[in-house]
């Protein structure tokens, strides 16, 4: 955690406050952490997560893919968020009650207390079939945790950042995954450099979705795989890749990126 802090600190002291009730305005974030934390990688690649998300996500799509990678500096004085349901980015649609299109991870970079705005958690809201717009703070109970700690809620879940009445900053990463045939939060193929891209292991290139995301989602020019288009493979055709449903068994296989025969 000291380490993805030391990495992120540049871009984080960079960054403006926010500049709405929603992100805060005490509250500073930065993104592309993938291009920015070598360290960030390895929590975002864990597979415990990735063992989790195989049962979360994966009845509902053949992969799942990164949706944003955030830091998220909460600093003194910072008011709490409101209640809110992540699921809404995708324009409110409204999902059948149990479907989850995405699931989210709250790292504490930080310790998190409730004095320093621990994120408040609805617990069981995403069993709510209803989609109250204002759900009352009360109901939420602070998910406190040491530093090193990870927070997962579905994107179903009534949740937000909490205030924080203390003299420190409560630092969380907040990395989501969603069903591969969603548009991602963060643009993950603008957010990392392509030189970055090139060096980083096959397993975490296709969670950011340098894989189709289903059968005919998300190929190159002649129906090309985002990843031999990536190393410049330009003779492989997809439809002679073998289409590998998620990146988990890829992490296990090969860290490293290999074009397959033709
Ligand atoms: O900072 C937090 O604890 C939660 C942030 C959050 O839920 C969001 O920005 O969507
Ligand atoms: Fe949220």
């Amino acid at each position: 955690m000291d380490r993805i802090a030391e990495e992120l600190e540049p871009w984080l002291s960079a960054a403006a406050p926010g500049h709405s009730d929603f992100v805060g305005h005490a509250t500073r974030r930065t993104g592309a952490l993938i291009a920015r934390s070598p360290t960030a990688r390895t929590l975002i690649t864990d597979p415990t997560i990735l063992s989790v998300l195989d049962l979360a996500l994966a009845d509902h799509a053949s992969t799942y893919q990164v949706d944003l990678t955030q830091m998220i500096d909460l600093g003194p004085g910072e008011t709490a968020q409101a209640i809110h349901r992540d699921r809404w980015t995708f324009d409110n649609y409204p999902f059948p009650p149990g479907f989850e299109a995405e699931i989210n991870m709250m790292w504490a970079v930080s310790d998190f207390t409730q004095a320093m705005g621990a994120t408040r958690v609805v617990v069981g809201s995403h069993m709510w079939e209803e989609n109250p717009p204002e759900v009352d703070p009360a109901l939420a109970s602070a998910a406190e945790m040491p530093k090193g700690s990870v927070l997962l809620y579905s994107g179903s879940i009534y949740h937000g950042g909490g205030a924080n009445t203390t003299e420190v900053h409560r630092v969380g990463m907040n990395v989501g995954y969603t069903l591969g045939w969603l548009r991602q939060e963060e643009n993950q193929y603008l957010a990392c450099p392509q030189e970055i891209a090139r060096e980083l292991p096959e397993g975490l290139l296709r969670l950011m979705g340098y894989q189709r995301g289903a059968f005919a989602l998300g190929y190159v020019d002649d129906f090309m795989e985002p990843l031999d288009w990536l190393y410049g493979n330009r003779s492989i055709h997809a439809d002679s890749v073998v289409y590998r449903r998620s990146a988990r068994r890829l992490l296990r296989k090969s860290e490293r990126y290999q074009p397959p025969a033709v």
